[in-house]
């Protein structure tokens, strides 16, 4: 598991951060909700709900259209936010970050535009053995249409890729790889730098889907060197709804707009439609402002936490757990690789991962448990599901310690 480099730190102060969360003092079935599945979706501070509802209550309009001064404060505030994400992720210029509702449609908007722009009979698509459906299905689809095939990175037991592979699996054939930052299951960081520059030395663009890593770890999409960098709001403190795409800016400029309609337009006439430049040629219709303002509210409360607070604090946790967990007979972890952020997968001898999953929320203890959308990694691993702890900065030791509990209390019932 990855050292954080920032011991010396000032901890969090979970207990002040805990009264943020309207949520996390809900009762289930009797017990204190122990909220520990912030992989799903992270919970909102009370900031965030309160950015939201003052923008539905005062300043509710339309973005980029009009005159009025109501419309002028929205589209200020909503390209403020457009602005917050561009710092958050490093990106050289606003232009390069683009609206989506999710990291789904970020991957879906890459494989309709780059994609079919580029992606030809006989072409490869380089994906990693951990992605999530979302960077799996969007380029089956386009695989299909064109006539492509999809090649696949491996892992080993640990759930590390197995990078020596890569050269090999590059072809001059190979028009995309796609591969996720942290893995949803397994929980590994994967060296995206290392991966990006020898795809990039063999002239590969990269999509990186860092739906899980945002929320753990501080990314920079310059320093990566990403071509592609995509992820949801409601993971990172935000609002659903609501997603990113970034882009270089060359590339963005060299696709075409996907979706159709107002907003994203020069000039329309019956004869000849001209586009607006990026991002707004991939923005049609009316967007998601509320949602895309609370998210530039989650950017702004988990900067002033800071993300190496952050993640030191949840790497505490991950390795609090894994020790407890490790040393319950009967139970595996799947994903042990040394470079981990906060997600903890297990199976135990004798119980259907959905059974531990409603035994264990029946104490109280929110947890995922099913394929997580990564089915070929249940394949892989040859378990038809898992159940799934993941940490946020805002759960405690004592948290992980009703986890375990619980998970003991669930195996003695099944005994
Ligand atoms: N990529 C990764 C790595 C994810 O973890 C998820 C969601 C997605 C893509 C899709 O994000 P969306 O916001 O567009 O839906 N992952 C999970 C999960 O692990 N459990 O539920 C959703």
């Amino acid at each position: 598991m990855t050292s954080p480099s920032n011991i010396g730190l000032q901890p969090l102060d979970v207990q002040a951060i805990r009264q943020d969360f309207p949520l996390l003092s809900r009762v289930f079935h009797g017990k204190p909700v122990v909220y520990l599945d912030s992989a799903v979706s992270g919970q909102m501070p009370a900031h965030v709900i309160e950015r939201m509802a003052k923008y539905e209550r005062e300043e509710h309009t339309n973005v980029h259209r009009g005159v009025s001064t109501l419309s002028q404060e929205a589209t200020d505030f909503y390209e403020a936010a457009r602005e917050k994400v561009r710092k958050f992720l490093g990106a050289a210029s606003a232009r390069e970050i683009v609206w989506t509702r999710g990291t789904t449609e970020a991957i879906n908007l890459v494989a309709q535009t780059f994609g079919r722009m580029t992606v030809k009979e006989g072409d490869e698509i380089l994906l990693s053995a951990m992605e999530h459906h979302a960077d799996i299905v969007p380029w089956q689809m386009l695989a299909q249409e064109k006539g492509a095939t999809i090649k696949v990175i491996p892992m080993n037991d640990a759930g590390e890729l197995i990078l020596e592979s890569l050269d090999e699996l590059i072809t001059d054939r190979t028009k995309l790889l796609g591969v996720v930052h942290v893995s949803n299951v397994l929980g590994t960081i994967n060296p995206v730098k290392e991966i990006i520059a020898r795809a990039h030395a063999k002239g590969v663009p990269v999509l990186v889907d860092g739906a899980q890593a945002v929320p753990h770890l501080k990314v920079d999409v310059q320093d990566l060197d990403a071509d592609f960098y995509v992820f949801s709001g409601h993971k990172l403190s935000g609002p659903t709804g609501i997603g990113v795409l970034y882009g270089k800016l060359a590339l963005l400029e060299a696709m075409p707009p996907w979706h159709g309609g107002g907003s994203m337009i020069r000039s329309v006439s019956w004869e000849k439609t001209t586009y607006l430049p990026a991002p707004g040629k991939f923005e049609a219709g009316t967007p998601p402002i509320a949602a895309a303002i609370g998210l530039g509210a989650a950017i702004d409360y988990v900067t002033a936490l800071g993300l190496d607070r952050i993640a030191a604090h949840e790497h505490e946790l991950l390795a609090y757990a894994t020790e407890k967990l490790a040393a319950i007979p009967g139970l595996r972890i799947l994903g042990t690789a040394r470079d981990k952020a906060s997600v903890l997968s297990f199976v135990v001898d004798g119980i259907h991962p959905h059974d531990m999953g409603s035994l264990l929320d029946g104490e109280g203890v929110v947890v995922r448990a099913g394929h997580h959308c990564a089915q070929p990694v249940m394949t892989r691993f040859h378990v038809p599901a898992t159940t799934r702890a993941s940490f946020a900065y805002f759960n405690t030791r004592e948290e992980v310690d009703i986890l375990v509990s619980a998970v003991l209390k669930a195996i003695e019932l099944f005994k």
